[in-house]
């Protein structure tokens, strides 16, 4: 790698580790508010924590460090090196995120920011928060530009040749952020802006949580997708195997695109004012957006088990003891792979209104998310960062560091156990999400609950452990012996079939994904400007 990419990359993937541990304190400390374990000092408030673990964690950590990550993969896959205009948009994006990152902890800090990382109206921080988002997002969309110029001076000087995988797979995902950061973009400029100024006296509510969730959906898959790049590309080449099918994983890639975004209703089912009809327009979308997550599943088990049975594996399931256990690059990944089986089932029940009408607002769905961004996107990322800082860094990933590595998935998969599984639980038993320690008047259900509780703070309380050893494991990376780690890019099965030119014939599936986004938003939008009866005074809440 070229020097100046590894300090690019590096910038970006040190500072996620920073954002995950001042996000994990938060989220142990609000953890045992929770709980009723302890009570917070200096009036600092259980939702101002809440707020910062959100951000620091789900914004911040996954934002940072998939650019790095997609930057890495984008300098070696396309040209060996990144271009200087890139590099350049790179760095801009790194400095504006930056800025505006470190304004909204301050603000977070001073519980002038206290909305959530769902920062929707009515609640309402500082502008200055606002102001901070908008260099977050437009930050992002520079080293998204870096990534299509990259791209796109490959294919002219490849003329006719299909693009790398890894390449096209950062092309989508961030062709995908660009697109749902639109809708967040809208409600921060011309709803949140203007209202926490005081320019207007009243925005319409339900109108900022829609373009909130056209937003906030895709932003699940833009975790998930840069996880699936390291499933569908890094881990054949690590197990010593081949991709199933370059076409298989392009075509799951378009559909993600296609389906991700016009789905944000699922996240309103239960609310008033959206007409049932685009609800279930939208339900139905979201459940075609499960399609390229099993036809995932499809291919890795179709790759394991094609490289088990090469090396003589017999039987149903003797392909497993083929893979290769000891090594934490492909350990830990594997273990959010299959935690991903039981939180893709979560998000399906999820989506089925009738479902959702238990589980909405309760901590069923914080479970959900734990399962999902918190153990298959983060134990991937963790993963990736055990070969990449080495492979960047000129340096070995030595046996103790597997071990290391081993340990701390260990460590995360125990807390997530407990956390989570305690979390879907109480759910189910009523409890919501989003509370402070309240046994609401000693209501018999109420008390009920508190018992999962507890096993929820142990649970974070293990996490945070992993969090320590995480953090503890990237040090010793930088400080690794020197030496060769290889960026693992797998090659595609000779057997595969062909893949067809028009997976990079990018107009016309941008041209149908906004027509999806038509047909799924133009009438509900409409209804919403039509109706006067969802206006709200901002909420303050500093
Ligand atoms: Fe979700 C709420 C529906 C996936 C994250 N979701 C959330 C929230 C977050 C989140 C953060 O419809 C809360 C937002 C908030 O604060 O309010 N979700 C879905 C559906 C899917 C889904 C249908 N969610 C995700 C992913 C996330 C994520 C991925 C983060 C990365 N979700 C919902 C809905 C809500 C929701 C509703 C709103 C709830 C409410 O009422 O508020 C699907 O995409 C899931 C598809 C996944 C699969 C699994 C495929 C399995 C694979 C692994 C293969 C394993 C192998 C190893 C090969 C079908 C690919 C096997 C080895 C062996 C040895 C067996």
């Amino acid at each position: 790698f070229d020097r100046r990419d590894t300090r690019l990359v590096l910038a970006h993937i040190l500072f996620a580790f920073l954002a995950l541990l001042l996000g994990g304190v938060a989220g142990l400390l609000q953890g045992l508010v929770r709980s009723g374990s302890i009570t917070l000092p200096y009036e600092i408030g259980y939702y101002q924590l809440l707020t910062a673990h959100g951000i620091l964690m789900a914004i911040v950590f996954t934002t940072y460090f998939i650019i790095g990550f997609l930057y890495s993969g984008v300098a070696r896959t396309l040209g060996g090196q990144l271009l200087s205009i890139s590099r350049s948009l790179g760095w801009l994006g790194f400095f504006m995120m930056t800025a505006g990152t470190v304004i909204a902890t301050i603000l977070i800090l001073l519980n002038k920011a206290t909305v959530l990382y769902t920062f929707y109206a009515p609640m309402m921080a500082s502008p200055w928060f606002y102001v901070a988002l908008v260099l977050i997002v437009v930050g992002s969309w520079m080293s998204g530009f870096g990534i299509f110029i990259q791209y796109r001076y490959w294919k002219r000087t490849h003329k006719a040749k299909l693009s790398p995988l890894f390449s096209f797979m950062a092309v989508v995902t961030m062709l995908m952020w660009l697109i749902a950061t639109l809708g967040v973009a809208v409600e921060v400029l011309f709803q949140l802006i203007p209202l926490s100024f005081g320019w207007v006296e009243t925005v319409n509510v339900t109108l900022s949580r829609t373009l909130f969730w056209y937003f906030g959906h895709p932003l699940v898959y833009f975790w998930l997708l840069p996880a699936y790049i390291c499933w569908y590309v890094i881990i054949p080449k690590i197990i010593g195997g081949k991709i199933f099918s370059d076409a298989l994983a392009r075509l799951s890639f378009i559909m993600l695109l296609l389906f991700s975004i016009p789905v944000g209703l699922h996240h309103q089912l239960m609310e008033p004012g959206i007409s049932p009809v685009w609800k279930y327009v939208q339900v139905i979308l979201t459940f075609m957006v499960v399609v390229p997550s099993l036809m995932t599943a499809f291919s890795l088990f179709a790759t394991f088990e094609l490289h088990g049975r090469s090396l003589g594996a017999k039987g149903l399931f003797g392909w497993l003891k083929k893979l290769p256990w000891k090594d934490v690059r492909f350990f830990a990944p594997f273990m959010g792979m299959l935690i991903f089986i039981p939180a893709g089932a979560g998000g399906i029940i999820n989506a089925s209104d009738q479902m959702n009408a238990v589980v909405h607002n309760t901590l069923w769905v914080t479970g959900h998310f734990h399962l999902t961004v918190a153990t298959s996107v983060a134990l991937t990322f963790f993963g990736i960062t055990y070969w990449l800082i080495p492979a960047m860094t000129g340096r070995v990933l030595t046996p103790l560091l597997h071990k290391l590595g081993i340990a701390q998935t260990i460590t995360w998969l125990i807390g997530m156990f407990f956390m989570s599984s305690s979390m879907h639980t109480v759910g189910l038993l009523g409890s919501p999400r989003r509370t402070a320690f309240t046994t609401y008047q000693d209501h018999p259900d109420a008390v009920l609950w508190m018992p999962y509780h507890v096993v929820m703070a142990i649970g974070g309380t293990i996490l945070f452990i992993g969090v320590l050893m995480i953090v503890m494991n990237v040090i010793l990376l930088l400080r690794a012996p020197k030496g060769y780690t290889e960026y693992p890019i797998g090659e595609v099965t000779e057997t595969a079939e062909p893949t067809p030119a028009i997976f990079e014939k990018w107009s016309i599936w941008v041209a149908i994904l906004v027509v999806l986004i038509f047909v799924a938003y133009t009438v509900p939008v409409m209804e919403l400007l039509n109706n006067p009866g969802v206006g709200a005074k901002g909420m303050v809440t500093w």
